[in-house]
């Protein structure tokens, strides 16, 4: 029989009802460039435990969809970067009959955790609808997990990469709640605002009982909370403009499609701004980790 494993210490935190967050993988292997993916994933680790929370990297290993991976694996999956199978929800099966390693994305992160009963999973930015996507049908996986299952994701809004007018559209089509900490419009990943408008929350608590309220209602699917970058990390709107469409441009020039679009302009906008943009991401990640290890520890006390 297939199934999922979880780490012990996860295991463990879960039978206590302690808090635990999730954290997924594709944004090591692919998201960035070695060491600095390592260390950040460590680090991140590191942030759930202070805030006095369970950490549980998600990653599919040698076949087994598993909550809460060791230090070893997380090194192992930074060092193979693209090597490693990029594995949204539609890989997880093939990944697990094959015996294969797999970096989870936002849509099996959630579908993971779902299994484990993880409940919070922080991240830096979501797949979305592309800009495009009228022709290309390009909208990552993501966005129908958030749909159906029940996980709420802390991330920094989304790149503009994609098209978030439309993915804000689609969230709403879906019955997606896309709250906005301490903001009223939605983040932009290196930027923190968008002319596009989210319902404002000002308090982790109050995201809790938000999470609270969905669950006893028996509402399906989760919930998005975008959370700013810090105002001193945050990068100069028409500047990373630019750079974001010549990174499309390059995208479009050397025929990259499917699931290689994201990672592609991932690095590209990396080697364009000559690491500037990394090291945004990795401060709108670890600030992304603190608020949800936050709301995880307010969830705890209202169950
Ligand atoms: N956006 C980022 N960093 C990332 C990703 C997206 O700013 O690392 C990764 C996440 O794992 C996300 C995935 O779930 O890319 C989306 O890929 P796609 O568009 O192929 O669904
Ligand atoms: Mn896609």
């Amino acid at each position: 029989m297939f199934g999922f494993a979880v780490g012990q210490e996860v295991r463990q935190a879960l039978r206590e009802g302690k808090p635990v967050v999730a954290l997924e993988s594709t944004i090591i292997s692919h998201g960035m460039p070695y060491p600095q993916n390592v260390e950040t994933a460590l680090k991140v680790e590191a942030l759930v435990r202070e805030g006095g929370a369970v950490p549980a990297t998600v990653a599919i290993i040698a076949g087994v969809p598993t909550v809460g991976i060791s230090p070893q694996q997380i090194d192992h999956l930074g060092k193979e970067g693209r090597r490693v199978a990029k594995a949204s929800r539609r890989d997880v099966p093939i990944l697990a009959a094959k015996g294969l390693d797999g970096a989870t994305t936002v849509a099996s992160t959630m579908l993971i955790a779902a299994m484990a009963g993880v409940k919070l999973f922080a991240t830096g930015g979501i797949g979305g609808v592309h800009r495009g996507a009228e022709t290309t049908m390009d909208i990552s996986a993501d966005l129908e997990e958030l749909a159906t299952t029940p996980v709420t994701v802390v991330c920094a809004g989304a790149k503009s990469i994609l098209d978030l007018g439309l993915t804000l559209e689609y969230l709403e089509t879906k019955g997606v709640p896309v709250l906005g900490y301490r903001t009223d419009c939605l983040p932009a990943f290196y930027t923190n605002k968008s002319p596009f408008p989210v319902t404002r929350v000002d308090d982790p608590l109050e995201i809790a009982k938000a999470i609270k309220a969905k669950e006893d209602l028996g509402l399906r699917g989760g919930m998005l909370v975008t959370n700013p970058i810090p105002e001193e990390y945050s990068m100069d709107p028409d500047y990373i403009e630019g750079v974001i469409r010549q990174a499309l441009a390059e995208c479009d020039k050397e025929g990259i499609k499917g699931k290689d679009t994201t990672p592609y302009l991932l690095s590209k906008i990396c080697e364009l701004t000559g690491g500037e943009s990394l090291e945004s991401n990795i401060q709108l990640v670890f600030n992304n980790v603190r608020l949800a290890t936050r709301i995880a520890c307010e969830l705890e006390k209202l169950a």
